[in-house]
């Protein structure tokens, strides 16, 4: 399975940027559940009941080289990164990442340098 909401899925060079200041996890989707649900925000479970392999994406902006998701306390596997301008002015500013793994019901969350920004549980 390869949910593509977002199309292709790149990597340029990156630019400068400040260190990370905002985590979240953005979209969560399964076999059970095939599609994109979008989690971003204050949501701290998902909706929709999700099972087998699961997928997630994560929004981090400002520049990290230290960021895991977890899946019931186990480092899921990132398969992508897309590098985002979202000021336009030429300069990377957020990364988008895409993981998978797979699981029963349990709780995901984003962890910078061992601190955790962004938990969710998934149904
Ligand atoms: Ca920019």
């Amino acid at each position: 399975m390869a949910l593509m909401l977002f199309g292709l899925v790149c990597n340029v060079s990156a630019a400068p940027a400040p260190a990370a200041y905002f985590w979240e996890i953005e979209y969560i989707g399964s076999t059970d559940y095939p599609y994109w649900e979008d989690v971003f925000g204050s949501q701290t479970s998902t909706v929709q009941n999700h099972g087998g392999t699961v997928e997630a994406t994560i929004i981090v902006v400002g520049y990290s080289s230290n960021i895991v998701l977890t899946y019931n306390g186990s480092p899921m596997s990132l398969y992508g990164v897309q590098d985002m301008d979202l000021d336009g002015d030429g300069t990377i500013d957020a990364w988008r990442y895409y993981y998978i793994s797979s699981g029963p019901s349990g709780y995901m969350q984003l962890i910078d340098s061992g601190v955790v920004k962004d938990t969710m549980f998934v149904q």
